[in-house]
């Protein structure tokens, strides 16, 4: 049934919500017995917007015809251009939501809370360094709140900017945030040279679970954005246990290959259903992962627990 949500979807009588171009790169949550996507979407004025979706069985959404009101940017002294690629959090019954920043100096990583998923309120910009693909995990460790995040260090041709070692930052009170460690870098010549996170981490039993993203870059015409998956001690998430050396996720269909940027597979929503009481996820559990195809679209992938801490280790 994919792509399980297409542009032709966003049904809007506001302006900057007509007939747009692009829905893709969702944060997604399992709230209130529905499932909740935030849709990264763009208009024709290449605005973006982000649209709060709801769905009860996962596949079939009924989306917002306005946009997520987002508050508390006036602490921010830079310019925005745009919000982009939230990931959702829940930390007992708090819910957090983590998003690129396109600034006039590049790119940072901000971090809201949300009550109902409609409206954001800003917390903290995590870093002052040019940086994307913020998640934060889903309880303290060691006292601590953790988050991962991805500086950008490389410049690409088309002065994007990514990067290529995805770290480990923690913090006390999630408005002031420093450095712990570097976790895992990009392989040279392989499926993941250039790395950021995907959803936020799983706790299970075996570590905490972390699906990433990968760019081959060694490819003459397309950049090939791929999923794998990683393993992160539990008591210590800057080490990594094992990490798949295959992806688990590549552009192969129609709407992976083609579209406003081709060959894009990019995770960025994922709900376990099945938890134990001290909250690891069942490794027979199910898993819904939500991804955007070709910066066009969203799709969406199922697989388990296990399979994925299987592909840890292949
Ligand atoms: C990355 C991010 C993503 C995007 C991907 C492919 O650098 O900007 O938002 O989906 O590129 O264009």
């Amino acid at each position: 049934g994919n792509p399980v949500i297409t542009r032709k979807q966003i049904i809007s009588h506001q302006s900057n919500l007509l007939n747009v171009s692009s829905v893709f790169n969702p944060g997604a949550i399992f709230y209130q017995d529905m499932y909740v996507l935030l849709l990264r979407v763009q208009n024709r004025g290449r605005e973006t917007l982000i649209v709060r979706a709801i769905s009860n069985d996962g596949y079939n959404f009924e989306i917002d015809s306005n946009p997520v009101v987002i508050n508390g940017l006036e602490i921010i002294s830079d310019r925005i251009y745009h919000i982009y690629d939230p990931r959702i959090t829940a930390i007992d019954n708090s819910y957090y939501v983590t998003a690129a920043f396109d600034i006039d100096f590049g790119c940072r990583v901000g971090l809201f809370q949300t009550e109902n998923f409609k409206e954001l309120n800003f917390i903290s910009f995590i870093t002052d360094e040019d940086s994307r693909n913020g998640v934060l995990f889903s309880e303290k460790i060691n006292n601590k709140y953790k988050l991962l995040i991805r500086p950008n260090k490389t410049n690409l041709e088309n002065n994007v900017t990514t990067g290529s070692t995805i770290c480990l930052f923690e913090s006390e009170d999630l408005k002031n945030w420093s450095k712990q460690k570097d976790v895992m870098s990009g392989r040279l010549h392989y499926w993941d040279e250039l790395i950021g996170s995907g959803p936020p981490p799983v706790k299970t039993k075996k570590g905490w679970l972390h699906i990433y993203h990968g760019v081959a870059t060694h490819f003459q015409s397309a950049n090939i954005y791929q999923a794998g998956v990683m393993l992160l001690d539990l008591q210590n998430p800057a080490k990594v246990i094992a990490r798949s050396k295959y992806n688990i996720l590549e552009p192969r269909e129609m709407y992976e290959l083609t579209g406003q940027v081709p060959n894009v597979v990019f995770p960025s929503g994922l709900i376990v259903k099945q938890y134990d009481e001290d909250g690891f996820a069942l490794p027979e559990s199910e898993v819904k992962i939500y991804y955007g195809a070709a910066d066009t679209v969203v799709c969406l992938a199922e697989t388990t627990i296990q399979e994925l801490l299987d592909a840890c280790f292949i």
